[in-house]
């Protein structure tokens, strides 16, 4: 939360320091009620009676005192204490700065529901968004429907009275406190979004797995990939939701998972790497876009330094660790290849029907389980895809495959390997990936003209 978040570090380590050693009565009385506004969001309100009994309750079973409801000695002096710089006072943030919770067994409570989806709906998305974290993690999460949790959820709308109203349709969706005690890690969706559990606007299982990082002490990713990244995006629920980036911060506060196998995820391709392999390549109305895990690189004319960004923004509706695309510019599609299904897009749109059967339509054999890559060449109407160490030629205008094939890629492609990862044509050439390496092709002369780089695509230096 932007606006709680730094003042509850500014009364930790600012200025604002409790007076120490005053003690006359209307001085203590104020050192309580300082204390509890500042740091139990106590609202004092002039004229009227205060419930500082309660809250002087509250305060005490968090600091492990003796619970009396009255200000006495011993929490005096807790309250008196003077906070400047010694944020480790503060149980919930480390001498780090990191908000944390102190306890591995976390409650939660749904306190009411949104109209949007049936009861069982929210539940199950609240239940498995704490999973995405729990995973991971050495963490526990209960649902209690009575009593205080540690994690309050709700669904408001508009001024909600925590200094952060919500600003209806879009926008902020949600928000979350850090960890600490009475509103630490609550979480508050706007009951002005219209909330789903499926690809339409917003996905609440999403949202709340976003939310619930927050709750845990997590702050905005910069990492793309990264469920903590400050945007929404949806990401299908049966597909991991956390990035490495987002396991290693976590881990890093609460450690590694009990669990012997240890969880990772897709890390978010970097430009230049030299290392960079890709899953599948293809044009695109005069662009390439290259995919890798659940992003894609696109390089256009206008974009020199390639663009990277989820697969799910273009297209919402394709899996991730595409094995194989090409496009078909005569008719303006791309197909999309992942195990024995293929996709067609017209542009960003998905055409419905899809996926469909890679048998039926192009005649492979039912050995054939995936297909590595695949290129499309406009002048000639051939599409080839390639398979292990085969390839096969289908024609786009007879709509079959081309007699004599498979053949072995080395008797139509010599001095490319055995295996291709992906591949692609600008029609004067083909560029053949396999592992870290390129290979530009000349169909002509059936020869490799130059062994490249897999990133030489991109402005990167030392290539
Ligand atoms: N809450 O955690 C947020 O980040 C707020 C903004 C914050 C300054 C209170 C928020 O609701 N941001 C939107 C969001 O969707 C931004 C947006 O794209 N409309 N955040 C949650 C979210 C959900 C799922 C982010 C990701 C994935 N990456
Ligand atoms: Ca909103
Ligand atoms: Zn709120
Ligand atoms: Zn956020």
């Amino acid at each position: 939360m932007k606006n709680l978040l730094p003042l509850l570090i500014l009364c930790l380590t600012g200025s604002h320091c409790f007076p120490a050693g005053l003690k006359t009565k209307a001085k203590d009385q104020q050192i309580v009620v300082d204390f509890l506004e500042k740091f139990y969001d106590m609202k004092t309100l002039k004229g009227k009676d205060i419930d500082l009994t309660n809250k002087i309750k509250e305060m005490q079973t968090f600091y492990g005192l003796t619970v009396t409801g009255k200000a006495d000695k011993e929490t005096l002096k807790i309250m008196e204490q003077p906070r400047c710089g010694v944020p480790d006072l503060h149980p919930f943030v480390t001498p780090e700065g990191q908000y944390k919770w102190e306890k591995k067994h976390l409650t939660y409570r749904i306190e009411n529901y949104t109209p949007d989806l049936e009861q069982k709906d929210v539940d199950d998305a609240i239940s498995k968004a704490f999973k995405v974290w729990s995973d991971v993690s050495p963490l526990t999460f209960t649902k209690i429907s009575e009593g205080e949790p540690d994690i309050r959820i709700s669904f408001t709308y508009g001024d909600h009275y925590d200094n952060s109203p919500f600003d209806g349709p879009n926008g902020i969706l949600a928000h979350a406190f850090p960890p600490g005690p009475h509103m630490g890690g609550d979480t508050h969706f706007d009951e002005d979004e219209n909330w789903t559990e499926d690809y339409k606007n917003y996905n609440l299982f999403r949202v709340a797995a976003h939310e619930f990082g927050h709750s845990l002490g997590l702050n905005h990713s910069p990492d793309i990939g990264a469920l903590m990244y400050p945007s929404y995006a949806f990401t299908d629920p049966k597909e991991g939701q956390l990035s490495q980036d987002d396991i290693d911060k976590i881990q890093a506060i609460y450690g590694k998972t009990d669990n012997s196998i240890q969880p990772t995820g897709p890390t978010t391709p970097q430009i230049c790497d030299e290392k960079l392999t890709f899953d599948a390549i293809t044009t695109l109305r005069g662009e390439t876009i290259f995919f890798k895990d659940k992003f894609y690189l696109r390089k256009s004319y206008y974009i020199p330094e390639a663009e990277v960004n989820l697969i799910s923004l273009l297209w919402p509706s394709l899996p991730r660790r595409i094995e194989a695309a090409h496009e078909v510019t005569e008719r303006d599609i791309v197909r999309f290849f992942k195990d024995n299904k293929y996709w067609v897009a017209q542009g960003l749109d998905v055409l419905p029907g899809y996926p469909k059967s890679i048998y039926s339509t192009f005649g492979f054999p039912n050995t054939v389980k995936k297909i590595d890559a695949s290129v499309s060449v406009e002048y000639t109407g051939k599409t080839y895809f390639f398979v292990q160490n085969k390839c096969w030629r289908y024609d786009e205008n007879r709509r079959s495959m081309d007699a004599g094939y498979p053949k072995l890629i080395i008797e139509d492609f010599p001095g490319i390997g055995s295996k291709v990862d992906a591949a692609f044509s600008d029609n004067e050439f083909f560029y053949f990936f396999s592992g870290t390496r390129q290979y530009k092709f000349e169909p002509q002369t059936k020869r490799v003209v130059t062994i490249l780089k897999t990133n030489s695509w991109f402005n990167c230096r030392n290539h």
